[in-house]
């Protein structure tokens, strides 16, 4: 018989993929989506399209993380045996503006989540999205599942709360629930308000001549960036694993966002070098190997404190050995390809 799950947050980046691997694994999947004034379904809408998956079983549902008498009507009429809390307000820099907001949808949200299922008596796996978010300003190089949190932001600070109710929800009542400590993943797919996919997107609009420069924050910060399509097949195993337990995924490495932006144009074959300190710093263009249309000399990347962040974190690099241990995931899609995927595809679609 078929696997039944859910996924809040269904029409995000990582919903998208999950949701895809799931119907390939022939999950009957129930995609959780909140109401929009414009269409948000455009990451999953191919899903029907594709006459591969002709015989889906894809169901959307109307619903919110704040809402939980929707979310108990939802998993009691679905009877899931996973659900993957996917949904969030995701972006760290504007959670300082709504940071009630983020503390309900994401802190709260997960609360009503695992009390909707514990109330319903079901035997539902739950897997959580908790994040390097959660590390911070930090206290160990690389980061495991035994470094200490250290939040710098309210996303992080009810990710935390998020974190922890799930840890209580399964020593307490004995629930299935697991942590992913997700390090930064991204992909063609990726929101175009996050730093990479803002790159790779000024990046292809400076090589059309549709605009001659972009402004970004702080180039300083490092990542540990992997693929999502690798890490929402983390997540499965995850719950496909005997026992409840909380893992970091990551790849194991670290980048500059100075050394992404580099290597972003450096796809386009636009080499560019740095001049500048602080707020002065501008990347300037020294070599056009494709005669795209900027020039040498021409200035591409500017600096703008409006992107800063009232805290900042610094440096993120995970060490993902349990995983690899305990359930045999690896990051397999390394930077390189990555960037070379996300500046191909927002080229493409900019030059149509
Ligand atoms: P994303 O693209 O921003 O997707 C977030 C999803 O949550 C969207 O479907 C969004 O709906 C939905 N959502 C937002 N607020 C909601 C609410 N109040 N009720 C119901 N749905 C709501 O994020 P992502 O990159 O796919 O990340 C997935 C999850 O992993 C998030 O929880 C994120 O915090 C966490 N995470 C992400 C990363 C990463 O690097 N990507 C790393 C660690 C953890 P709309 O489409 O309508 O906006
Ligand atoms: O791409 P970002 O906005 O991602 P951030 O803050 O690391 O958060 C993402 O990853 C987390 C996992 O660690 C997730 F939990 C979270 O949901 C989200 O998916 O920023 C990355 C870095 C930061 O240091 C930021 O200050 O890039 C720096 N940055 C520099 N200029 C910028 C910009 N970030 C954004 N968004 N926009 C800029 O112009």
């Amino acid at each position: 018989m078929s696997k039944v799950a859910i996924i809040t947050g269904v029409t995000g980046q990582d919903g998208s993929y999950l949701a895809e691997l799931l119907i390939e694994k022939g999950y009957i999947v129930h995609g959780l989506k909140r109401r929009s004034s414009l269409f948000n379904s455009a990451r999953i809408d191919h899903i029907y399209e594709n006459p591969k998956l002709k015989n889906i079983k894809f169901f959307l549902h109307y619903s919110d993380m704040t809402d939980s008498s929707n979310l108990i009507r939802l998993i009691s009429d679905i009877k899931p045996d996973e659900i993957y809390n996917l949904a969030a307000m995701s972006h760290v820099h504007v959670s300082f503006d709504v940071p009630e907001y983020a503390a309900d949808a994401d802190g709260i949200g997960t609360l009503r989540l695992l009390e909707a299922v514990r109330i319903l008596k079901l035997k539902t796996k739950i897997y959580q999205a908790s994040t390097s978010e959660l590390y911070g300003l930090v206290q160990e190089v690389p980061q495991s599942e035994k470094t200490p949190f250290y939040p710098r932001s309210p996303y992080a600070v009810a990710k935390i709360y998020a974190y922890w109710i799930t840890v209580n929800y399964r020593e307490a009542y004995g629930m299935f629930a697991c942590n992913g400590i997700l390090f930064n993943h991204e992909s063609p797919r990726r929101g175009e308000t996050f730093v990479t996919r803002k790159i790779t997107m000024g990046v292809s609009k400076v090589a059309l001549g549709k605009s001659e420069s972009f402004s970004l924050g702080n180039l300083n910060s490092q990542r540990d960036w992997g693929h999502a399509k690798d890490y929402v097949y983390g997540m499965y195993l995850m719950l496909q694993n005997d026992k409840p337990c909380d893992y970091v995924l990551a790849t194991g490495k670290t980048t500059t966002i100075r050394e992404f932006l580099r290597l972003a144009f450096e796809v386009l074959g636009i080499i560019i070098e740095f001049n500048g300190e602080g707020l002065d710093e501008v990347a300037t263009v020294v070599e056009n190997k494709k005669n795209l249309a900027v020039k040498v000399g021409q200035v591409v990347v500017r600096v703008n404190k409006y992107y800063f962040r009232p805290t900042e974190v610094d440096l993120l690099i995970g060490d993902p050995t349990k995983a690899k241990k305990e359930l045999g995931w690896e990051a397999n899609i390394d930077l390189k390809d990555l960037v070379e995927e996300m500046v191909k595809s927002d080229f493409k679609e900019l030059n149509k």
